[in-house]
């Protein structure tokens, strides 16, 4: 049993080279597995099912064409993708997670999140996460027409890029007493997320038991973005791996 998680690709018409690394990883080593997780942040933004670009389309289908062969599909949303809805869901054969999903793996209990959550120190995208999940904002949001969506959308990430630049290193990571209280609330030996960009694999100073109630060290497996090479978690049993791969494979 093969579970792989991916997330922070980012996909967007202005990174072809990185659509088509998705692509080959779906014909590929996804086909391989029995799971894939998708951890938000699939695409650059996501202002609604209905804009239905090209390149959604071409996503859609490469996931639909992977579920038709049996591999169970996942998404939970991101901080750039949280409008994706049911219509592209059940297009692209894939079940839609709450923010915070707990899985069992290897008899353990492991908790997935796209990371944005723990990072507590930016208060003002705290702020902006509470605003922005209001149900009745994003109602009225989708009822613009897209080319003020997709002026709003770009807008925001303006103001992100910039804001980041000013903002401390330590307010782009998780905060660890989070991450520590958010396990224990849900008996989790393992956490998987992305977010962040920094992969890697956290041994965290206490531990949790397992089912059969053998306990573990506790652990987080930070995913990376696929901005220059791509990485995935895949986990074998108890053996989790972050593999890494190049965006562009090279002309041997
Ligand atoms: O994404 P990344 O990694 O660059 O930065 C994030 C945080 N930024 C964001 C913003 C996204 O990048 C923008 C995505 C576009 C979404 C399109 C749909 C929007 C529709 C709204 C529907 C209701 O998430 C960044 C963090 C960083 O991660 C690290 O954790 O620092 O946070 C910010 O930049 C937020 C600013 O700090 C606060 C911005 C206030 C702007 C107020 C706008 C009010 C929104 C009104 C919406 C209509
Ligand atoms: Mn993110």
């Amino acid at each position: 049993m093969t579970t792989l998680f991916i997330s922070d690709l980012h996909l967007s018409e202005h990174r072809p080279e990185l659509t088509s690394a998705f692509l080959r990883f779906l014909r590929t080593t996804a086909t391989q597995a029995d799971a894939l997780y998708i951890l938000g942040d699939l695409f650059e933004f996501w202002i609604g099912d209905d804009e239905a670009s090209p390149l959604q389309r071409q996503i859609e289908q490469a996931l639909q064409a992977l579920h038709q062969q049996g591999i169970a599909l996942f998404y939970l949303h991101g901080n750039r993708d949280f409008m994706v809805g049911k219509t592209f869901a059940r297009h692209a054969g894939l079940t839609l997670l709450p923010p915070i999903q707990v899985i069992t793996l290897a008899g353990r209990r492991c908790l997935l999140l796209h990371g944005d959550e723990l990072c507590l120190l930016d208060q003002a995208y705290q702020r902006y996460r509470r605003i922005t999940s209001w149900r009745w904002l994003q109602w009225l949001f989708l009822r613009l027409p897209l080319s003020r969506r997709l002026k709003i959308a770009a807008k925001i990430r303006r103001g992100s890029k910039q804001g980041k630049q000013a903002k401390p290193a330590a307010w782009m990571d998780v905060v660890d007493h989070e991450v520590e209280r958010l396990m224990r609330q849900h008996g989790a030996v393992w956490m998987i997320h992305g977010h962040t960009h920094k992969p890697a694999r956290h041994a965290l100073g206490f531990q949790m038991p397992d089912l059969a109630g053998s306990t573990h060290n506790a652990c987080r497996f930070v995913l990376g973005d696929w901005e220059h090479v791509f990485t995935y978690l895949s986990v074998e049993g108890d053996n989790a791996r972050l593999l890494t791969d190049p965006v562009t494979p090279s002309v041997a």
